[in-house]
């Protein structure tokens, strides 16, 4: 049952019809701000490097160009993905962040086992940042790998705020030339409903199909599909009329670094007449697994390196369920890009699962019995409009509970018709059982009706977030906490 069950992942179905209620995100805790003793000490305990990095990040209105489309929507600076902040393993990252933006704002750093009060989860570990207020995070980096950061306030994660976090190892063996980071994303906000009015239309069933509406007209509306239907499908803020073209050379090893930063979209990923070498999924090594093909869930991220062809290649991002694309290309050689709406062959291939992965011997969790088995039992549908983890919306939320260094297991159970990928925040689980083969993850895709467990090592007190990251299925109710025993 540790796996999941691949039949199952290829069978699902989409209703959509007449939605009800929405049970809301609730506010169990307005101050928040949880710097325990508990929490000083683990981040007292932190292997440190003795660096110190500081950015600036500001939050605000921004106008962007989507291949001759201003769209007006919310970004982080400027730039459109955000400004990618980078530091090495073991650096106090410090981020003066200002927030610009007419409504309160967050930001989490999503993937990151930091310390629980710089976390970025209103009313549960630091307090909501007002519009024209700043906050400063400090932070020490526990781990190496692909990161991102985003809001965790309503359907924010569904503007333009993102952008992304990496954080290096200067011990890694580097096995490749180049490096490019590729970040996926659905669009609407500026150029069809905004997410606010994406959720409403969910709610009351207003929006149905169409620029930002509702995805599916009840029946079978596909593979795994998500809720909307967006007007554009992005890849690092660009539409498929305006492609980034990255630059490389013939024999060159590229690590890709995929983010898929999408409020409600699963990408299946390929590069056309190339294989992908996975070497890392959410910044966590894996033992090399070479394919055509590879799924990524919001909120996951995969490192794969490829060696290039001579050419000009398109990487493609298959908007599962949804008949869409988006694309970036390699020019590696003269040439004609092909196509815009080319489908590469590899998209045919049976695309990889974060099941079909083995973590590297160094990261697999102590080989501990777990002290602990709880269940996250999800169910949800869209009419009503609700989605509940154990028959329960956020507002009326029982807490999972763990003890201080326990090794505790998730037994999570998808008993809907869609796929939701499932985040923990503050800790790497490991697919599995602690010290088996299983891959260390933060965000794993749950299939319609599948079913895993997972083990991770409570070595991070504090007040945690588990949720969808569906920013719809969310705030629809599908979050729940994890919280330390006294
Ligand atoms: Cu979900």
């Amino acid at each position: 049952m540790n796996h999941i069950n691949r039949r199952v992942f290829l069978s699902g179905i989409v209703g959509a019809g007449i939605v009800g209620a929405l049970a809301g995100c609730g506010v169990s805790q307005e101050r928040g701000y949880l710097g325990t003793p508990a929490v000083f000490a683990r981040e007292a305990a932190r292997v440190k490097s003795g660096k110190v990095r500081t950015y600036d990040l500001t939050a605000k209105l921004t106008e962007i160009d989507l291949g001759g489309v201003i769209a007006k929507t919310w970004t982080y600076g400027d730039s459109f993905p955000g400004k990618i902040i980078r530091a090495d393993i073991g650096d106090r990252l410090k981020v003066n962040f200002s927030n610009q933006l007419p409504d309160p704002t967050s930001v989490h750093w999503h993937g990151l086992a930091i310390r629980n009060d710089m976390d970025g989860v209103p009313s549960l570990t630091s307090p909501e940042v007002a519009s024209n207020a700043s906050f400063n995070f400090d932070f020490t980096l526990p781990d190496s790998g692909t990161y991102w950061f985003h809001p965790h306030s309503g359907t924010q994660l569904d503007r333009g705020l993102y952008a992304p976090l990496i954080v290096d190892d200067p011990n890694e063996v580097v096995t490749h030339d180049q490096e490019w980071i590729v970040i996926l994303d659905d669009w609407s906000d500026g150029i069809g409903n905004n997410p606010d009015e994406i959720l409403a239309s969910l709610i009351d069933g207003s929006a149905m199909g169409g620029m930002g509406g509702m995805q599916g007209m009840g029946g079978m509306g596909g593979l795994d599909a998500g809720d909307v239907t967006y007007p554009m499908y992005l890849i690092n803020g660009r539409p498929l009329s305006d492609p980034e073209v990255f630059t490389s050379k013939p024999g060159k090893r590229i690590r890709i670094r995929i983010i898929n930063a999408a409020a409600d979209t699963i990408f299946n990923v390929a590069l056309s007449q190339h294989t992908m070498r996975i070497t890392h999924t959410d910044g966590f090594p894996v033992k090399s697994y070479t394919t055509k093909s590879l799924t990524i869930g919001m909120g996951e991220r995969y490192d794969v390196v490829v060696t290039m062809k001579a050419g000009v290649f398109a990487f493609v991002a298959d908007a599962v369920g949804k008949s869409a694309i988006a694309r970036a290309l390699i020019r590696s050689a003269s040439g004609f890009a092909p196509a815009a709406l080319f489908r590469p062959d590899e998209l045919d291939t049976q695309p990889v699962t974060a099941d079909l992965l083995q973590a590297k011997d160094h990261v697999k969790l102590p080989a501990r019995k777990s002290d602990r088995t709880q269940d996250l039992i999800l169910r949800g549908s869209m009419h009503p409009y609700k989605w509940s983890i154990n028959g329960r919306t956020y507002s009326q939320t029982r807490a999972l509970m763990v003890g201080l260094d326990e090794i505790a297991t998730l037994r999570i159970s998808n008993r809907s018709m869609m796929s939701h990928p499932i985040h923990l925040h503050g800790h790497t689980f490991q697919l599995g059982s602690a010290g088996g083969n299983g891959v260390r993850k933060d965000t794993i895709l749950i299939p319609p009706m599948g079913g895993i467990y997972v083990d991770f090592e409570a070595t991070n007190p504090g007040k945690w977030m588990i949720h969808c990251h569906n920013a719809y299925h969310a705030e629809a109710g599908m979050m729940t906490r994890l919280e330390y025993t006294a």
